[in-house]
């Protein structure tokens, strides 16, 4: 039986993706699901989603992904950071044929899995969750309300109040070590800040990474 293996938040870091696909050694069998932010920051947002293609990765919407395709649609570009606009100016035909197919989640039955970019709001089914909140969410307020961890210093994460039986793997919010906790966990190590780029092998239950090559960010 073929393995299921997410992968964090790449942001460009072609090389360092490049040396975990050789790492992890995917067979035909396998499924590799990257948890969002495939793009931007990094150093080459067409070669990612070339080596995406080229391994049949399947990408989750990221909040990254989300704006770049949101500006391009609305013609808003210049609204965006810097970084957008380089990613924009890499992407090709093809690159955008794969960032438009990318669903808001995946739910793996038979592991009774979630794999999502950001994460939940506690107090609502997880299904019904619109994707600027489950691609934004870090963290959950006293009154309960979803936030970005730098307006809430006194948030906690989201992880912190998932109490349901289905085990959550996510990106997004970058730490220098995973954050596990009940049934989450949280694979984002930062990759473009100069940290490593994490994958997890789900029915193994083994977490694989490479050291980033330098600091991009
Ligand atoms: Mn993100």
């Amino acid at each position: 039986m073929g393995r299921t293996i997410a992968v964090g938040d790449v942001h460009g870091c072609a090389r360092e993706l490049e040396k975990l696909l050789k790492k992890l050694n995917p067979q035909k069998s396998d499924r590799i699901i990257q948890l969002g932010d495939l793009i931007n920051k990094g150093p080459d947002s067409h070669a990612t989603i070339s080596l995406a293609r080229a391994y049949d990765i399947q990408t989750i919407m990221g909040n990254h992904e989300m704006r770049l395709l949101k500006a391009k649609k609305e013609k808003r570009l210049k609204e965006l950071n810097g970084f957008y606009h380089e990613t924009f100016n890499q992407l090709g035909k093809s690159d955008w044929k794969y960032l438009k197919q990318l669903p808001k989640f995946i739910y793996e039955h038979s592991l009774k899995t979630l794999f999502v970019h950001g994460g939940f709001c506690p107090n609502k089914p997880w299904y019904s969750q619109d994707l600027e909140l489950i691609t934004t969410v870090q963290v959950i307020t006293k009154s309960g309300l979803p936030e970005k961890r730098t307006y809430g210093t006194k948030s906690k994460p989201w992880a912190d109040y998932w109490k349901e039986d289905t085990f959550v793997v996510y990106g997004h919010t970058p730490r220098m070590r995973i954050y596990k906790k009940r049934n989450t966990l949280c694979i984002d190590t930062g990759c473009v800040y100069g940290g490593k780029l994490t994958a997890y092998s789900v029915e193994e239950d083994r977490l694989i990474s490479v050291n980033a090559k330098q600091t991009y960010c």
